[in-house]
């Protein structure tokens, strides 16, 4: 496939475990020269095939600078406080979560950007929301904080498309699971730990309650919409606040039940703490069929193809870090 070299994308909080994985996937389509990954805090790999700034989205005038500097096109703003860490200091993440986005949308409306990608979250339904197969156009009365700041950024997204016309486009992702990072700070991160505990045989204990359903992603098919969402017309894009997309929905029960096919001998115990309540208010399952139709979007992992492939690939990873002396 030719790259397409027009674009200078701008990633902001890349040290994530979205971030780590959406730079390869847009370097390989843009080419690595015009990726420029920013974080507050410099990436764990010493080395590092992008070009890294350290950015924090909340000073406006330093993202400016980044803007004009590399020539951006187009920005990925990933830098969040998930809903989890967010309860811990609810102001610190309102202001992290808001105010980056705001400097964000207006850069883009001041520099005329081509596109901009926002994450929103599963997180903007509430209790109050329908349970199952939550539809796109639904009650909204999120109860964290993270929730609230996701569902206000939504109408923001939509404000700046409506009013200015900034093309900025979002999705509503459920839980991720990959095997390249980790997670930090969500209510959905039992289900990437626990692979990790059952690779290395140790036990592990659950902060959920075993039968809290909740929606859930690979990694791969969350890249693969996110890349669909951004290559899309224009024209094709309606929902300017945010698509729901579902990739699977399960328990921790159901998912240690498939891990223990390749791992019998995992310890799993079940002591829920403050995230069981934050679980408790979100959907079981999501309706998709909106972002279906209008960017034909399909996920391609089921919960065993996942569970195998991690297991591939938290293998590999581990022999290569025995023979590199790290384990
Ligand atoms: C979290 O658990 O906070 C996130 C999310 C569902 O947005 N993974």
């Amino acid at each position: 496939m030719q790259k397409n070299t027009t674009q200078k994308i701008l990633i902001t909080g890349a040290n994530g475990q979205l971030g780590s994985e959406l730079a390869d996937a847009l370097a390989a389509k843009f080419g690595t020269d015009n990726i420029i990954i920013t974080d507050i805090s410099i990436p764990p790999n010493s080395v590092q095939k992008f070009k890294f700034e350290k950015l924090d989205v909340m000073d406006f005038d330093a993202l400016v600078r980044l803007v004009k500097k590399y020539h951006i096109s187009q920005i990925y703003h990933l830098a969040a406080i998930l809903s989890a860490k967010g309860e811990n200091n609810p102001k610190t993440a309102w202001k992290i979560n808001m105010d980056g986005l705001l400097n964000v949308l207006e850069v883009a409306r001041i520099f005329g950007l081509d596109k901009v990608f926002w994450p929103s979250s599963i997180a903007v339904f509430g209790p109050s929301s329908p349970k199952n197969l939550t539809p796109q156009h639904s009650i909204t009365e999120p109860e964290t904080n993270y929730g609230i700041s996701k569902h206000a950024g939504e109408l923001w997204c939509n404000y700046y498309f409506q009013k200015y016309g900034v093309d900025v486009r979002s999705l509503r992702y459920p839980g991720i699971i990959g095997y390249k990072s980790m997670p930090g700070g969500g209510t959905t991160d039992y289900a990437v730990e626990v692979f990790h505990k059952a690779v290395n045989n140790e036990p592990f204990i659950c902060f959920l309650e075993k039968d809290m359903h909740l929606p859930m992603m690979f990694m791969p098919d969350a890249i693969k919409a996110t890349l669909q969402l951004m290559d899309a017309k224009k024209e094709n894009i309606k929902v300017r606040t945010s698509y729901n997309i579902q990739g699977m929905s399960f328990s921790p029960e159901a998912l240690i039940s498939e891990i223990k096919k390749y791992y019998p001998e995992l310890l799993a115990t079940y002591q829920p703490d403050f995230r069981q309540k934050i679980a408790e208010s979100w959907p079981a399952s999501i309706d998709d069929k909106v972002a279906k139709k209008e960017w034909n979007w399909k996920p391609d992992f089921t919960i065993k193809k996942m569970v195998k492939e991690m297991f591939v690939q938290l293998e590999i990873q581990k022999k290569e870090l025995m023979k590199e002396g790290v384990l």
